[in-house]
């Protein structure tokens, strides 16, 4: 209480320049009077159209806001079922921070609003997903991380909506956030008016499918919030029925432990057998539940440079990547989200590719250069594949 009492006492000493400012950007006649008379309902409505446009202008295709207050419990409900569960599999940070994950001013307190924004991330002239994922000698990369490490490119754009709103208004209380902090981002997206909830778990837009990003600005701003929009998937399943590992065990619940981007991304150590069959060639990530979804028609191409493919990583040969020592892999990758698993988690999901790959000798010549690897993990999974190949060249089909 006596936080906000403060800080509204400081907005009121720091912010009239930044008001008048704000003001004429905005087109609003006022009196001096009126001016003065701070955080009107008005004022806020003006603000939020003028954070949208900033919003827009600073690469965000959409920017709804809801309120930080709004009815949490059933997210709680599903979270703590999804963690009893142990759906998150290693990963223990979703386990960490309680309800602070789901309640806004237990993690930053004071917030009133929470700013949900999208960025889309379909690079140009990217090789075509379903080529690459059906020629088994290709690696596929998810389309998200062909490019720069989007933690980076969200966080600074956000930070800088942030300033621009403290231009207008003077200090506020805020906190910017992009997939690393404990923030329900789908949810508060989903609440916000940003999309709704598909099955696969992800957010869905009439305009852009649900091939963005998502990020968020925490805020004690009383904004006006906007109304979540309506369900449009109807009867479809096909996330659920395509997705290789059976990982979407109900609509809108995914036990992470089976999903691809969970095994070749967050999860550490020997990648359960029974799943890597069906991994295929994916070496990062998985789009498959959103490739398959007729939503993602809509899905647009990103406008950000730093999202366009390095490195011809849309469309490479698993043996091409299989031969990258540490300081190859390190230089290539700088920059890129890839970068984060390191190169023995790298080497052992293409391992795992290799071992799905049609035989020839250039596949298991590569597999065997790696034979003694120094990694325990590496050779684990080099030994797998190269029996792959003598299982496929013993069976009937092959002689
Ligand atoms: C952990 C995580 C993962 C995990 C787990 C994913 C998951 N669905 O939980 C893994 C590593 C598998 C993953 C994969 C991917 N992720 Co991810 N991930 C996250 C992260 C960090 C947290 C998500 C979370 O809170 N999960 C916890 C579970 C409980 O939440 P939930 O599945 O949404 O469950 C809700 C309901 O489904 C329901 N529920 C769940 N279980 C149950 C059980 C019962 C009984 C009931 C009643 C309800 C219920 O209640 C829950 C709460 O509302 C967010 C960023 C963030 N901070 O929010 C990004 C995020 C969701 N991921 C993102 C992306 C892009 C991906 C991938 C597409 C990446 C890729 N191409 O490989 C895949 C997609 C896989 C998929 N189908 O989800 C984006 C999604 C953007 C969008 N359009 O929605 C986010 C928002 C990151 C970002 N900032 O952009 N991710
Ligand atoms: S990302 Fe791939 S493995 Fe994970 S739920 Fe979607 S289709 Fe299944």
């Amino acid at each position: 209480m006596q936080y906000c009492r403060d800080l509204c006492a400081k907005r009121q000493r720091c912010s009239f320049i930044g008001k008048m400012m704000y003001r004429s950007r905005v087109g609003m006649m006022r009196t001096m009077q009126e001016s003065i008379s701070k955080n009107s309902p008005q004022d806020f409505v003006a603000l939020t159209v003028a954070i949208k446009a900033w919003g827009r202008e600073l690469g965000f295709q959409d920017i709804r806001i809801a309120d930080a207050a709004a009815d949490m419990s059933q997210a709680e409900a599903g979270l703590l079922e999804w963690l009893n569960q142990g759906h998150h599999g290693q990963m223990d940070y979703m386990a960490k921070h309680g309800s602070r994950r789901t309640r806004p001013a237990e993690l930053v307190p004071g917030t009133l609003r929470v700013i949900s924004v999208r960025m889309n991330n379909t690079p140009p002239a990217a090789k075509d997903s379903w080529e690459v994922m059906q020629d088994g000698t290709r690696a596929f990369i998810s389309r998200y991380a062909l490019g720069r490490d989007y933690h980076k490119v969200l966080r600074t754009r956000l930070q800088k909506l942030a300033d621009k709103i403290a231009v207008e208004v003077g200090p506020f209380n805020y906190r910017v956030f992009t997939d690393s902090a404990p923030v329900m981002e789908v949810e508060w997206a989903q609440k916000s008016g940003l999309g709704w909830r598909g099955k696969h778990t992800l957010l869905l837009s009439r305009e852009a499918g649900s091939m963005f990003f998502l990020g968020e600005v925490y805020t004690d701003l009383p904004l006006p919030v906007d109304r979540a929009v309506g369900d449009y998937c109807g009867s479809c399943s096909k996330c659920i029925a395509i997705c290789p590992t059976q990982a979407i065990i109900a609509p809108y619940r995914l036990d992470a432990r089976r999903c691809i981007s969970y095994l070749t991304i967050e999860h550490k150590g020997s990648i359960p057998e029974t799943l890597r069959p069906l991994i295929g060639n994916r070496v990062y990530g998985c789009d498959d539940c959103q490739l398959i979804c007729p939503w993602n028609k809509f899905a647009a191409i990103t406008g950000e440079d730093d999202f366009a493919v390095r490195n011809g990583l849309d469309d490479v040969s698993l043996v091409e990547l299989f031969g990258w020592s540490k300081e190859q892999f390190d230089t290539t990758l700088a920059g890129s989200p890839i970068r984060r698993i390191g190169h023995e988690q790298w080497l052992r999901n293409l391992a795992v590719g290799l071992g799905n790959a049609p035989s020839s000798a250039a596949v298991t010549g590569a597999l065997q250069a790696r034979r003694d690897d120094a990694s325990a993990l590496v050779r684990e999974h080099v030994q797998w594949a190269l029996q792959q190949h003598g299982r496929r060249c013993d069976s009937p089909g092959n002689l």
